[in-house]
């Protein structure tokens, strides 16, 4: 990073109101140009209300008052600098999910890590350089505060010296085609797909230490904060229940939300089911809210969305009817394109899609729906959109055109033969970056459940939520974290995290890790029983890739249905600082799947600027 171009930043900035923006003020961001340095300016100010959401009103966390949250749009190469007031009645911080945080390892937002709370009426600015292109999220990471609604999406536009893979789709597109491709990207949306419950982070934390219950069970699933809460007959629920479901329920039947009963849970720990509020894994309410439309017009010939899960507990599978997609660009960095019809997306990931819209003559449906369908066993629960076209055909035209034709299910299975779905391990990067052959250090890092069914282990204990409240955080004083919650690595060194299931039947873990990105370089559906991955080689070569292996910073582990199982990532340590590795299923998260890579400990910041700590409003810090 330039000094220089830093420093002409900062001072560049001083002078500049920030601008707390919403959606009836898009384009009111406030902005520096300094030579080739933006400062990119906003603010976001946090209030806790009431909102209905699909139906229900709830306690829920606006950012200025909306949800979701702003976009927040940038070039790569400028200077964020992001102010977060705190209007609510308790402590929260933002993290920027998938930034790399290079250099500013104070602005990644995990309390206990990188700061401490932002206190209630505080502001806290964090400052960080937009060096990746691509798609990303800004969401809380204090307690359960995700679930509450604290998420926005956040776009960082390529330089245009970054090279598009949009050529490899076809040798015959034409220059007009690949010209619609880069302004469909130019103007690429978000779709935020998330899930909600009827009760806030805090209430369900609690909801599972009075009942002895994993929380694992929606009410609804949200597209772009729309949707509503559908109860189906217990009949279609029962008609639609999988073999695999079956054969977990014995002769119970999934709950009338669609959900496996807690009952199965009884051999971890004592259950209380009187405990359970309705609505927390059974007694159905309907309610009704807006449904999202995306609207196209055929002449823009393509149109491109980036996929974001910020679900709390759900694996999102998605498709829009009759139009398959090519997934450019994963977790903010370009692939090789992909044809696909629908594709599984990871709570954290980012997958960018270019759709090729419909000629005017080709629009057989007056709609297309899109679809979004839970691809884990433990509920049936889907959402929808719609895809419209605003090409005018005339109300008749529209009425006697057919319905859109599916490729997913309700339960997010193959609703045609050849419905094809997205395979991640197979997703080559754009270009290629191989990771070094070896890596420098090893750490086999075993996930299991504890004692209670809400509580897990990732390394050697479950990740305490008292290391929220370290202060000063770690990154001041890095033995304020007992050692058993933390690994420790060398700047400028390679690492090889081994994510071990050590045990079957649990669902696929979206892994986060924060800073930079790391290639997954291996997994498989066996025990892993060796001791390094250049051993497993020499047993297993079939199940790693170091060639062309997919660059993320979020990843399933496999499916541990029938055995054991294991993933594989290796990543370079350049970002000295305490970063946080874990689940990103809320409660997985909450229950202690997590963390504190010490990365770099030979060379922590000691200098680490003043802007780092909280700026009172109304006070003199
Ligand atoms: C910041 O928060 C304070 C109190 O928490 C509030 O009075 C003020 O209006 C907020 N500022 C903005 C710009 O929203
Ligand atoms: C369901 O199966 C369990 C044992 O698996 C048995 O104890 C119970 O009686 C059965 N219930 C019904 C209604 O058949
Ligand atoms: C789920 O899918 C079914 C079948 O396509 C549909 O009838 C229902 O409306 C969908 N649910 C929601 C909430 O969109
Ligand atoms: C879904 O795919 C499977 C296997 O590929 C196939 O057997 C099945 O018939 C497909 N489902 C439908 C509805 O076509
Ligand atoms: C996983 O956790 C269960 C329940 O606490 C325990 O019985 C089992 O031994 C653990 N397995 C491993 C491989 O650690
Ligand atoms: C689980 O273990 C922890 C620590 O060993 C203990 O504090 C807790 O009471 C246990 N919970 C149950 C339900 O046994
Ligand atoms: C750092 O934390 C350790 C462990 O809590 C404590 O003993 C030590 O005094 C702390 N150092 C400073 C400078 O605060
Ligand atoms: C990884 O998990 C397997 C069980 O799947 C277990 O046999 C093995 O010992 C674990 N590895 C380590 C290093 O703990
Ligand atoms: C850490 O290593 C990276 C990669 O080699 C290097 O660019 C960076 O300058 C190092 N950081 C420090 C503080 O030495
Ligand atoms: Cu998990």
């Amino acid at each position: 990073m330039e000094a220089n171009t830093l420093d002409v930043c900062s001072v560049g900035s001083i002078t500049m109101q920030f601008i707390f923006q919403s959606r009836l003020a898009p384009l009111a961001l406030g902005l520096v140009q300094w030579g080739s340095c933006r400062v990119v300016q906003f603010g976001l100010d946090l209030t806790w209300e009431d909102l209905e959401i699909a139906g229900v009103v709830r306690k829920t966390i606006l950012s200025n008052g909306q949800f979701p949250g702003p976009p927040l749009r940038v070039k790569q190469g400028d200077e964020v600098e992001f102010l977060v007031n705190n209007s609510m009645p308790f402590g929260t911080t933002v993290h920027f999910h998938g930034i790399s945080q290079q250099g500013t390892p104070w602005s990644d937002g995990v309390p206990g890590l990188s700061r401490t709370e932002i206190q209630p009426g505080d502001q806290f600015l964090y400052k960080w350089k937009a060096n990746d292109y691509g798609a990303y999220i800004y969401h809380a990471h204090t307690n359960a505060q995700l679930i509450d609604g604290l998420y926005g999406p956040i776009y960082i536009e390529p330089e245009d010296s970054v090279e598009r893979p949009f050529h490899l789709i076809s040798k015959d597109l034409g220059s007009d085609e690949l010209q619609a491709m880069r302004d469909a990207e130019k103007n690429t949306l978000p779709i935020i797909l998330s899930d909600y419950q009827r009760f806030t982070g805090a209430e369900i934390l609690q909801i599972e230490k009075d009942t002895g219950i994993d929380s694992f069970c929606v009410n609804s699933v949200l597209i772009n904060g729309k949707g509503s809460v559908i109860c189906p007959t217990q009949d279609h629920i029962n008609a639609i229940t999988s073999p695999q479901q079956r054969n977990i329920l014995g002769n119970l039947t999934m709950t009338d939300m669609g959900c496996l009963p807690p009952i199965l849970l009884r051999r971890l720990n004592p259950l209380h089911l009187d405990k359970a509020p309705p609505g927390f894994y059974k007694d159905c309410m309907p309610s009704e809210g807006p449904m999202e439309m995306f609207h196209v017009n055929s002449a823009s010939q393509y149109v491109s969305y980036d996929l974001i899960s910020m679900a709390g507990s759900l694996a999102m599978r998605f498709s829009i009817d009759e139009h398959p997609m090519y997934v450019y660009a994963v977790d903010g960095r370009y692939v090789e394109p992909t044809l696909v019809d629908a594709l599984t997306i990871p709570i954290g990931s980012r997958y960018s899609v270019l759709v090729k819209l419909k000629s005017k003559s080709d629009q057989h449906a007056a709609d297309y729906t899109i679809r979004v369908a839970n691809k884990y066993t433990g509920q049936i629960i889907n959402g929808t959109a719609v895809l419209s076209y605003d090409d005018v055909l005339t109300q008749n035209q529209k009425s006697s055109s057919r319905p859109s034709r599916p490729y997913i299910t309700e339960t997010a299975d193959n609703a045609t033969a050849d419905a094809v779905f997205l395979d991640d391990n197979t997703v080559v990067p754009f270009p290629v970056v191989a990771p070094a052959a070896h890596a420098d250090q090893t750490f086999i890092l075993n996930v299991n459940r504890t004692n209670t069914s809400y509580t897990w282990i990732l390394g050697t204990d479950s990740y305490s939520e008292s290391n929220e409240l370290l202060s000063p955080p770690v990154l001041f004083n890095r033995s304020s974290i007992p050692a058993q919650y933390a690994i420790s690595t060398m700047n400028n060194t390679w690492v090889d995290l081994i994510i071990n299931i050590t045990t079957s039947r649990q669902i696929q873990h979206p892994i986060h890790k924060h800073s930079n990105k790391y290639f997954v370089i291996g997994s498989g559906v066996t025990p892993f029983t060796y001791s390094s991955v250049d051993e497993a080689m020499q047993y297993i070569p079939q199940d790693f890739n170091l060639k062309n292996p997919p660059m993320r910073d979020t990843f399933f582990t496999p499916s541990s249905r029938t055995s054991p199982s294991w993933l594989a990532l290796r990543y370079f340590v350049q970002n000295p600082g305490p970063f946080l590795l874990h689940c990103h299923i809320q409660m997985h998260h909450s229950g202690g799947l997590a963390l504190a890579l010490l990365d770099g400990v030979d060379a922590w910041p000691t200098d680490i600027p003043e802007y780092q700590m909280p700026v009172r409003v109304n006070g003199t810090n």
